[in-house]
């Protein structure tokens, strides 16, 4: 067991023993521990609720930094920034943390708030439904038991259903395999042959360590990455304790971090023009790290950066430049029991298949089957009328019920921390609001949603997610951009820093 192992095990919580027959009655019912459900449940016992459960699915907190255990996995925002600014942090050990840091961080900020005795683990939520005559959610988790909740809050985030890809010959394959948010620890790449398909933000993380490990790595590349260099360097020691010991020394190197981050916001958001400079130090970066011509051509990507999320590293391409590595972009036909097999017909011989093909993105909203008080559950809803929210926290038709880094908050220049705090504050002002008269439902006016999508995706709609010449995660099956805020994070501030009560049917 590792440490983080270690510290999961003593710090997890067993299922609360309920009888079966017996609902827990709770004002709010939060699902999901990660930053999102988290930090929800903290800012609760700071304004003094005690009255709520955090409903886990598996048997440890921490969202996709429990999940995500791949070898290099880290934050690709600085530390500083991706974290709490209730609880910010001066000695994280690098500017990107890796991911048992980021991880113990969250157990320590949960036990510090007392919040992992409020978190209900093994408890997946499968289904659920608003009771018009209570103004009640009733939720049943997989464990069969029963939440009866004034309000729901989702914090069940956007990535976390791995994405198999659906190739000929998957079930001949008689190799391992394995995906990247799974990842199989038992499996020991040394001297092997591995393939990996995809070359997202996942991929460009662990691929360094599976060139060093592996005999042979054979990369397979639908459509190249724009990779920024970075080198993640220790924070040195006198400036650890200088943000140890000085809070303001924290906020001022928080805030050059948000800012600095901020600033490319323009570029994406309209103006994509400003971002060739970028693009021509990404190259830059190919250039000096890749020999080979044909390499650094295919390695090249023919679309605006930032289209796709933009990535950091400086060892990705010394691994793909490396003797061992082969970098193939002609497209997958199918798996026979022992190799990757091109439409040109090249066969790739491997006994290890490592899938770093993403996320089904919508889906996590899918796994979401809350039935409203529209009559349908959310994923049939949004299936029929498109994801559309307001401010990307509440939705029509569904009353009581708030989402954390829901549809359009999610960012390519900044931290989601700062979006998940902002949509935290809304949604403790919206309770407080309702508290305060006594109400016990609320709804969004279907206008004033309406609105606020027109807004934004007219925003949308200018942006390098639309217009960059790329396709991406980042857009549904009809290419509507339904993840990513389009502007400025301070912009979200301002449209989430006040509940304005006029804008829902509150009784
Ligand atoms: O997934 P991705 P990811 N055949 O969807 C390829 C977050 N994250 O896990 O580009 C062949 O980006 C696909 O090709 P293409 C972050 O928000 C954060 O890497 O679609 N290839 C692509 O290359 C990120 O955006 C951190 O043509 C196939 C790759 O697989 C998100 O997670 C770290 C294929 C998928 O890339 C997802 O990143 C890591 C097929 N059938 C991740 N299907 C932080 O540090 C897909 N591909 C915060």
């Amino acid at each position: 067991m590792t440490s983080t192992a270690d510290k999961r095990a003593a710090r997890t919580v067993k299922k609360p023993e309920i009888q079966q027959s017996e609902p827990t009655f709770v004002k709010v019912v939060i699902i999901g521990s990660g930053f999102s459900g988290l930090g929800m449940a903290a800012q609760l016992r700071r304004h003094g609720y005690n009255d709520f459960v955090v409903l886990e699915k598996a048997d440890s907190l921490g969202g996709t930094w429990r999940e995500n255990t791949y070898p290099g996995c880290a934050c690709d925002v600085p530390s500083l920034m991706y974290s709490y600014s209730f609880e910010t942090r001066g000695d994280w050990s690098k500017v990107w943390s890796s991911q048992p840091e980021i991880e113990g961080y969250l157990q320590d900020v949960a036990d510090k708030r007392g919040v992992t005795q409020k978190i209900h683990f093994g408890q997946k939520v499968v289904s659920g439904y608003w009771s018009e005559s209570e103004s009640r959610w009733h939720l049943n988790t997989d464990s069969g038991r029963e939440y009866i909740a004034r309000y729901v809050v989702s914090g069940v985030g956007a990535l976390h259903i791995p994405n198999y890809p659906t190739i000929p010959g998957v079930a001949d394959f008689t190799g391992q395999s394995f995906h990247s948010a799974v990842w199989d620890h038992n499996v020991d790449l040394r001297g092997k042959r591995v393939a990996v398909i995809g070359t997202g933000a996942s991929a460009i993380q662990f691929v360094p360590h599976v060139q060093k490990d592996a005999g042979t790595l054979t990369l397979f590349q639908r459509t190249p990455a724009w990779v920024l260099p970075r080198k993640n360097f220790a924070v040195p020691s006198p400036f650890r304790t200088l943000l140890n010991k000085i809070g303001l020394a924290r906020i001022l190197a928080r805030w050059a971090v948000y800012w600095g981050a901020e600033s490319l916001a323009f570029g994406l958001n309209g103006h994509s023009n400003l971002m060739r400079p970028i693009e021509k130090l990404a190259q830059w970066n190919i250039a000096r790290s890749v020999d080979d011509p044909e390499l650094r051509e295919k390695l090249t990507p023919t679309y605006r950066i930032g289209c796709k999320r933009i990535l950091g590293s400086n060892d990705y391409y010394p691994a793909l430049n490396a003797q061992n590595t082969t970098v193939v972009d002609e497209s997958i036909a199918k798996l026979t029991s022992d190799a990757v097999v091109t439409a040109e017909g090249t066969s790739y011989p491997v006994d290890v298949i490592i899938y770093a093909t993403g996320f089904h993105v919508t889906d996590g909203f899918d796994q979401l089957a809350l039935k409203g008080a529209c009559g349908k559950d959310l994923p049939t809803h949004w299936h029929e009328t498109g994801i559309n929210t307001h401010l990307g926290i509440t939705t029509a038709g569904f009353p009581n019920l708030f989402f954390l880094l829901g549809p359009n908050t999610g960012l390519g220049h900044n931290s989601v921390v700062f979006m998940i705090e902002q949509q935290i504050k809304y949604i403790m002002k919206a309770i407080e609001a309702l508290d305060g008269v006594g109400a016990q439902r609320i709804e969004v006016r279907p206008s004033v949603q309406q609105e606020f999508n027109s807004a934004i995706q007219r925003r949308l709609s200018k942006g390098v997610w639309t217009n960059g010449g790329c396709t991406s995660w980042y857009l549904d099956s009809q290419g509507v951009n339904r993840t990513v805020w389009p502007g400025f994070t301070w912009q979200y501030w301002r449209a989430t820093k006040d509940f304005r009560r006029s804008e829902y049917e509150i009784a």
